[in-house]
């Protein structure tokens, strides 16, 4: 009843671990795939070892959270080992997240791990590292396809998710552009903002980064009007993820259009078991609603 297709890579269920949390190990990413997920996403690899930003990095709002962790990683070669590790122990899909600074580094981190992971997704939309990478490449058409085509000349064997970003006037535009320019699917949405919290008594932002990317409930019905939007601009799949804490919230999602949907802050609000309670909570709602299976709900509010 949940079985499901992400770029030619089959999921036993549309749920999937999203990057950022848990993501670092193959040992914690199997953990993950263990507790139910369909598949797991590793946190963001970089070209090289970088700390991230100072702490703190996480802060709770109303409605959700909001994170500067500033895009810490062991670096590419360290992350292949990570790969290998959860590929001995898990046999459910790998997600492997990555980015670069300039197109030329996106294009060498994709290059090293084709071949090593079941899906790429370049995180062209981290939105915490602007001051030192400049505007996301997500920001804009041109810049989003320069980099999703100098990624697919290098990595040609693993298919291609490209991580969109909220904060543009336009995500169908940028959708359509990296469709164009050859990835196979798109994962959205990063986070939304980035958005600030000021400590009144210390009269200072709580973040260190001074600045953070929103997650958490609160951004759901963003994430749901972008991945129909998405849905409605391009024919790749999509992987919605943003805010999503129950199996209705996933209804929600592949109503929009999502073939596969990502669950990370929910680990926040529900624990580990949040995959398994989803997956649940999906299934009882689609038995009330007639649904068979989930192409038949997909894309549904589209009319
Ligand atoms: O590491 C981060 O600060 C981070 C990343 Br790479 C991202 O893509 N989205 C986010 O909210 N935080």
């Amino acid at each position: 009843m949940l079985s499901t297709e992400l770029c030619g890579v089959e999921l036993e269920n549309p749920t999937v671990l999203a990057s950022g949390i848990l993501g670092v190990t193959g040992a914690s990413l199997a953990r993950v795939a263990k507790a139910g997920a369909g598949a797991v996403t590793k946190k963001s690899i970089g070209p090289e070892a970088r700390e991230g930003h100072d702490n703190p990095i996480m802060v709770e709002v109303e409605g959700g959270y909001l994170n500067a962790v500033g895009l810490p990683t062991a670096g590419v070669e360290e992350a292949l080992q990570e790969l290998r590790a959860y590929k001995e122990v898990s046999e459910k899909p790998i997600i492997a997240s990555f980015y670069g600074r300039t197109v030329v580094e996106y294009a060498e981190v994709a290059k090293k791990l084709d071949g090593n992971a079941d899906l790429l997704e370049a995180n062209i939309s981290c939105p915490n590292v602007e001051h030192e990478f400049g505007h996301p490449f997500a920001s804009s058409c041109e810049d989003a396809s320069k980099v999703v085509k100098a990624i697919k000349k290098s990595a040609k064997t693993t298919p291609l998710l490209v991580k969109l970003s909220p904060n543009v006037p336009g995500i169908g535009d940028v959708a359509r552009a990296v469709e164009k320019a050859g990835a196979d699917g798109i994962t959205a949405i990063n986070t939304l903002g980035p958005g600030m919290v000021i400590d009144l008594k210390a009269r200072r932002p709580v973040l260190a980064n001074k600045s953070g990317g929103m997650s958490g409930p609160a951004v759901k019905p963003i994430m749901v009007r972008c991945v129909y939007d998405i849905c409605g601009a391009v024919d790749i799949p999509v992987l919605g993820m943003g805010g999503i804490l129950t199996g209705e919230d996933a209804a929600e999602a592949i109503m929009a259009g999502a073939s596969a949907v990502g669950i990370g802050t929910g680990i926040r609000y529900r624990g580990i078991e949040i995959f398994g309670l989803v997956l649940k909570e999906l299934k009882e709602f689609m038995r009330k609603e007639g649904f068979k299976g989930l192409e038949d709900m997909r894309g549904v509010a589209h009319g």
